[in-house]
């Protein structure tokens, strides 16, 4: 029936709901919506929890009082409705400081301003339970190279790093941190790009076990790249910390469209991947509704996200129990118990055996994998006529 439960472990973030339509060019189309109202509406959809940048729920200039106001009227509203926060982060891209960077400014003071306000997002995300901590860094980029600033912002981006990791043990946070990369937008061109840079650089910190990616749909899609793919490389790195689920048109300008609205054959493999592979962590729709929307259409873009997975991973069950989809993929993973023997690990009799091997290369070449059938049965399968 598709319905979605906490056991699910759907989330969506303050601001994706909350997203009041805003564009570059145009004003506003919806009213804002409370962060206790959200919670209750999304419990009532059957969410599982609510993920924050701090600045969603606590103004940026909000005294100690105010703070601690907000802060006790949302635990409130956590209490109630039985939501969680697994994930929080910070807001180090709207405030006219961020405009050239937050970790990777190349002004000492706002790095430094930038670090210290994440220490507090950090302490508001710890006292509201989280145990994830997600870094996008959407300022981190540029739109010019004069500034020669590169090779520097990535230095600053490490030491910010590994000056948080040891702030959240310090502190007994026990965070796992998410890395969010991102091609462009708001920069240019923004730094750690893609999974692949993310992973890369993770490599470089001081702890780099505290560290992992949390992917978005909607970013790799930007680039033209496969999204599945970057996320597979994720899971077998063992990052896979969180994950960002929306749609995008190839090539457009940031969309964040409702999970499984453009690219559904990936949506598909994507849930596919995440259920076949015991992913354990939240499913966290970072989107919003259409700017076209008023309140209603928000509520059935929350709805339409996660019933959505929901279906898709109903299609992957019956793909993994489909007599003639897994004998096709069976014949296309051909076996050779005997050379796998051989190429599993190098060793000088190994290398012996494999090197005094004769192959009948055109034999092989000739054979077709048959992966037209089993893509038209897949075609097939998702189209519900199997
Ligand atoms: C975007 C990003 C953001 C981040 C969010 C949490 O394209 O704007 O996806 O929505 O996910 O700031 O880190
Ligand atoms: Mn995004
Ligand atoms: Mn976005
Ligand atoms: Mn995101």
């Amino acid at each position: 029936n598709y319905n979605p439960q906490p056991e699910h472990k759907f989330t969506f973030g303050l601001w994706t709901v909350g997203n009041i339509g805003r564009d570059p060019f145009g004003n506003p189309t919806r009213q804002p919506l409370s962060p206790e109202y959200i919670v209750y509406k999304l419990a009532q959809l059957g969410a599982y929890g609510v993920n924050l940048h701090d600045n969603d729920l606590i103004p940026i200039d909000a005294t100690k009082a105010e703070r601690d106001k907000i802060l006790r009227n949302f635990k409130k509203a956590l209490r109630d409705s039985g939501l969680v926060v697994p994930m929080a982060t910070t807001n180090l891209f709207a405030d006219p400081v961020f405009k050239d960077g937050a970790f990777t400014n190349a002004n000492a003071k706002i790095r430094a301003y930038a670090i210290q306000k994440t220490m507090h997002a950090m302490d508001l995300g710890a006292e509201l339970g989280a145990k994830i901590y997600v870094f996008w860094g959407g300022r981190e980029g540029a739109e010019v190279d004069a500034g020669m600033n590169t090779l520097d912002a990535l230095a600053y981006y490490r030491e910010a790093l590994n000056f948080l990791a040891e702030y959240s043990e310090a502190q007994g946070y026990g965070y796992k941190f998410a890395l969010e990369p991102k091609p462009n937008e708001p920069r240019g061109d923004i730094y750690l790009p893609v999974v692949g840079a993310a992973l890369g650089f993770i490599a470089t910190l001081d702890k780099p076990h505290l560290f992992g990616l949390n992917p978005e749909f909607a970013h790799e899609t930007m680039a033209g790249l496969n999204f599945v793919h970057a996320v597979a490389q994720a899971i077998d790195a063992g990052k896979l910390f969180h994950i960002d689920l929306n749609d995008q048109k190839m090539g457009r300008f940031d969309q964040d469209l409702r999970f499984g609205a453009e690219n559904l054959k990936a949506a598909f493999f994507l849930v596919k991947l995440l259920e076949d592979s015991g992913y354990q962590g939240p499913r966290h729709f970072d989107a919003h509704a259409l700017r076209t929307e008023d309140e209603a259409g928000v509520w059935e873009f929350a709805r339409g996200c996660m019933r959505t997975y929901l279906i898709l991973k109903e299609k992957a069950r019956q793909f993994n129990q489909d007599k003639e989809i897994q004998a096709l993929i069976k014949a296309y993973k051909v076996q050779d118990a005997e050379l796998s023997k051989l190429t599993r690990k190098f060793s000088k009799r190994n290398a012996e055996a494999l090197k005094a091997r004769k192959f009948n290369r055109g034999m092989l070449a000739e054979r077709g994998p048959g992966l037209e059938r089993l893509d038209q049965l897949t075609v097939e399968l998702l189209m519900g006529v199997r």
